[in-house]
């Protein structure tokens, strides 16, 4: 019986997943425009890297499975808001909030939801904008709205997180060595946000000494 629901499943599925791909690669064109557009003004890009992810299958039943939902097309696009996920990293935490804004000032983009944990970080130390959007794709029948999570942070949070991401799901960790591990991390993570800080304030000063404008 579950074998032949899942296997009902299977095509709306692969479709779904298809649909929330197409949404990814909009909000990435939208980011590359914007970078592209800065870059001129500016002669400098905003944005570093981006990273974007589909999440897995296993993911996603995991998640339905705690918010005890039915592995449905329908459960996934209503709760599960992290499928299509776009990681953008920039140099500077300024050019995160101008991105930000620009990107939901767009016509087409409807904004969910938005935790800035800049203004307010994490207990463990974790900074990052995240936003859950809804972007339309076009299709043969018509427009589709898709949730995309977009997480905006620094390069150095990026190292950060990426570090404290594998201790998050590090199994069989002795509790002292995963408080000692946890406390260095959360030292770590005030060390990035004072970087972050002085690189923005020397590129502000070196803008200043070369009569730009500061951005
Ligand atoms: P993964 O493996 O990256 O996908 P929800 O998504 O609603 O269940 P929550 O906590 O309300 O959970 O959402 P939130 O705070 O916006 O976090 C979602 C994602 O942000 C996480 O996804 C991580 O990618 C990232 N994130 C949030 N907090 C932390 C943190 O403390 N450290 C690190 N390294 N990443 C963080 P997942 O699904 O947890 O993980």
């Amino acid at each position: 019986d579950t074998f032949q629901k899942v296997h009902e499943n299977i095509m709306p599925m692969n479709e779904l997943m298809a649909y929330y791909r197409c949404a990814i690669m909009e909000v990435e064109t939208k980011f590359k425009v914007l970078n592209e557009e800065f870059s001129l003004q500016y002669d400098r890009n905003p944005i570093e890297t981006i990273k974007s992810r589909l999440k897995s299958a296993d993911g996603i039943v995991e998640k339905l499975n705690k918010k005890n939902l039915p592995f449905t097309v329908e459960a996934i696009e209503e709760y599960i808001k992290d499928v299509a996920g776009v990681r953008v990293i920039c140099s500077f935490e300024e050019d995160i909030y101008l991105l930000a804004d620009c990107l939901l000032k767009q016509d087409d983009i409807v904004l969910l939801e938005m935790k800035d944990y800049f203004k307010n970080p994490k207990e463990n130390g974790y900074r990052s904008l995240h936003l859950i959007v809804e972007v339309p794709i076009f299709l043969k029948e018509g427009k589709k709205y898709m949730k995309v999570e977009v997480q905006l942070r620094t390069i150095a949070m990026d190292f950060w997180a990426t570090l404290e991401h594998k201790l998050r799901y590090k199994k069989n960790i002795k509790p002292e060595i995963l408080e000692e591990l946890s406390q260095e991390l959360y030292d770590c993570a005030e060390m990035t946000a004072k970087l972050d800080a002085k690189m923005s304030l020397i590129k502000n000063r070196l803008s200043q000494e070369n009569g730009e404008e500061i951005r």
